[in-house]
């Protein structure tokens, strides 16, 4: 046994990304890939910082809210600033929507692009100060040959978006991501600053062992995810284990683990929140995106999460993704309701 020699051959997301393109003769002139560099260095930037934050007392109250009038921590504000600067100095955007921003940007003409992103800065922030694990999640649409870049480009459903992914800050930043090819996850190598191929092509079990909902919020349920809930609980057949229950809070590290070993997430609709709680554009999109592409479903119980067809940039809506069968499952007491 030798002393092992350092790979010579890293396959880095920008070198995987742009084979990827050539290959299916997608983005020849790799505007996308240029726009990705753009989205990695942001994640880069917050992988840094999440993790000095309580270090450097960046946590705490800015002082501003943000659209849907929650306090926004420090790290939000800066995270949105970061990545609305790399994305327009890319040249390769024309409208940009953020979770912090009640307004669609317009990308000016000097930098103006073919391509719209629409993103959440750093979800989960609440968790910043108990050290949980957060996340930046984006989606990105093409802008039609025909379109000056206008809010249109971005009310479309997600499955014309091509590509989404997140990045998620822990123990090692995680990018995530599908270009409509299957779901690929990188790691952030600190010492070269490169996100490395470490998990190529995600599948996502048929079936899981964990539900991961906020079950606090079970007196407004309605009545199909209370049944759910229940079956999974309490399983007909005497012989099966119930499942178990995993719920951090933090969008990207629940859909992650929902990714990797299977289960299902919920974030219903439900008696007190008519409409839900995730964001449609830039949560529950980009997730069901990468749902689908590693084999999974995403519904809102009664419809493909990515037929939607939004009619606002901030609207919300019900999420359940999954493993195909834990999804199914789910969808079979919103039949038995309706
Ligand atoms: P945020 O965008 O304000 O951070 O809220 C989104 C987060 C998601 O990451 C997570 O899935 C959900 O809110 C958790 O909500 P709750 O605390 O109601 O369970
Ligand atoms: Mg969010």
């Amino acid at each position: 046994e030798g002393q092992q020699l350092p790979k010579t051959d890293l396959i880095t997301l920008t070198r995987h990304v742009l084979d990827e393109q050539l290959r299916l003769g997608s983005d020849v002139t790799g505007d996308l890939t240029l726009l990705l560099t753009a989205i990695q260095v942001t994640s880069k930037f917050l992988a840094h910082n999440v993790r000095k934050a309580r270090l450097i007392n960046l946590v705490g109250l800015a002082g501003e809210t943000n659209v849907q009038g929650e306090d926004q921590k420090k790290l939000d504000v800066l995270s949105n600033d970061i990545m609305i600067n790399a994305l327009r100095a890319s040249g390769k955007t024309a409208v940009l929507v953020s979770e912090e921003n009640e307004e669609a940007i317009f990308i000016e003409d000097r930098y103006k692009g073919r391509y719209c992103v629409v993103f959440d800065p750093l979800d989960g922030s609440s968790n910043i100060d108990a050290g949980v694990n957060v996340g930046t999640i984006f989606g990105i649409y093409h802008v039609p040959a025909s379109s000056p870049g206008v809010i249109q480009d971005v009310l479309r459903p997600g499955s014309e978006m091509v590509a989404a992914g997140y990045t998620m800050y822990g123990s090692s930043a995680n990018l995530v991501i599908s270009t409509g090819n299957g779901v690929n996850g990188y790691t952030l190598d600190n010492a070269l600053g490169e996100f490395i191929l470490t998990h190529p092509d995600i599948k996502i079990p048929s079936r899981g062992k964990i539900y991961s909902f906020n079950e606090g919020n079970s007196k407004y349920f309605y009545p199909p995810v209370v049944g759910y809930l229940e079956s999974i609980k309490f399983p007909a057949d005497e012989k099966k284990a119930p499942y178990s229950a995993r719920y951090i809070g933090s969008m990207v590290a629940d859909v992650h683990r929902t990714l990797l070993y299977g289960g299902i997430f919920g974030y219903p609709n439900d008696k007190k929140s008519k409409s839900g709680k995730l964001r449609l554009l830039y949560e529950a999109f980009p997730m069901a995106f990468l749902t689908e592409q590693a084999g999974g479903i995403a519904t809102t119980g009664t419809e493909r999460i990515l037929d939607i067809v939004p009619t606002s940039i901030h609207q919300r809506t019900s999420v359940f993704l999954g493993s195909k069968e834990d999804v199914l499952d789910l969808v079979k007491f919103y039949e038995k309701y309706a």
